[in-house]
């Protein structure tokens, strides 16, 4: 009996241990760590969406994917995301396509004036038509998620209500939402976003042309106190991965980063929508800004001005060898699909 007892402890206990021996050793707790580089500073959106996906993955991972992240250019900067994700300066990065026109031509075509009403519409048909072309442009990182903000408006030192008003004052944007501000006259000036308070500050610009929700997030509400509501085109944005740091991660974490894509995507444009409203609320009743509805002659006079810019880009991009009516049929499309969900 005493020896048969014995013999049932060590083989029990023999056992365990060869379970034990060829067992995978448990992922410690931030065993694999990222860094995530974004351009602008920590409470507006692009960072807000970083910090979500950060929390997201530790959860999702039980704490064995770590991320670091770092905003306002600490690590990498609006111009130079995606060349120093490519090198391997950062794991991750968050960049605004329309800083690079020429180089992300498929995905920048969603800021043609083809009426996207808003973020959330915004970020699906872009991960669609990122999806359906997987451009060359991303070859050499692996996309994590896409999204938009909404549509643009114009926020200035100085009321804004005509074509005549607009024509030769100096304003911000940046890819085809500078070509918008072209075409309604205005001299436009090109830089990413996170220059754009200096420029605003020192004079260099009278105002910027983008999505709303910056009024309150950059305070441009303190000193531009006129808003001309335009909502004509979003600006693109992509998170991309070094292609080493992704080929080095585990299958089951592949398949959580690649689960969050979409869901990230319509996450981050429901946050914009929500926080544009939010930012105009804020911005009439503490701050005082005038928000200017064109009337419908004048909107029709602005709209006339736009007419070719698509025609104009399908030429060009049809020239570059891109099947540019196709990229231009398919974001009417996904508009379609997206306005009637
Ligand atoms: C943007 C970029 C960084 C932080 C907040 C932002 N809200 C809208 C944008 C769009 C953009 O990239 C731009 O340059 O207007």
């Amino acid at each position: 009996m005493k020896k048969h007892f014995t013999l049932l402890v060590a083989t029990l206990f023999w056992g365990v241990m060869g379970i034990l021996v060829f067992l995978p050793p448990p992922a410690a707790a931030g065993s694999i760590k990222l860094s995530y580089a974004n351009f602008p500073p920590a409470p507006t959106f692009p960072c807000v969406q970083m910090e979500r996906w950060k929390k997201e993955v530790e959860k999702r991972t039980n704490g064995k994917v770590q991320v670091n992240t770092y905003p306002g250019g600490t690590l990498l900067g609006a111009k130079n995301m995606m060349d120093g994700v490519i090198a391997g300066q950062a794991d991750i990065g968050n960049l605004c396509m329309a800083y690079q026109p020429g180089r992300f031509v498929i995905t920048n075509a969603t800021s043609l004036p083809l009426g996207i009403p808003n973020a959330t519409v915004g970020s699906l048909i872009l991960w669609d038509l990122y999806q359906k072309y997987k451009p060359k442009s991303f070859s050499k990182v692996k996309v994590l998620t896409m999204f938009t903000t909404a549509p643009a408006n114009i926020m200035s030192k100085i009321p804004i209500r005509t074509l005549a008003d607009i024509k030769g004052v100096d304003l911000r944007a940046s890819g085809g939402a500078a070509q918008i501000l072209k075409a309604w006259g205005a001299n436009q000036v090109g830089m990413p976003m996170s220059a754009t308070p200096e420029a605003l500050q020192k004079g260099v610009v009278k105002g910027l042309f983008s999505s709303l929700e910056v009024m309150k997030d950059f305070k441009f509400a303190e000193i531009c106190k006129y808003v001309t509501l335009t909502d004509t085109v979003i600006y693109p944005f992509a998170v991309v991965m070094n292609m080493d740091s992704w080929n080095k991660l585990p299958d089951d974490v592949k398949k959580i980063f690649d689960d969050l894509s979409v869901e990230q995507a319509k996450w981050t444009g429901n946050y914009m929508d929500n926080h544009v409203k939010e930012a105009v609320a804020w911005s009439k009743k503490t701050q005082n800004v005038e928000f200017i509805q064109l009337s419908k002659e004048e909107k029709a006079k602005w709209d006339a001005r736009l007419a070719p810019i698509t025609d104009n880009w399908i030429k060009k991009a049809k020239a570059d060898g891109y099947p540019a009516e196709a990229i231009v049929k398919d974001i009417k499309a996904f508009i379609e699909k997206y306005k009637k969900q």
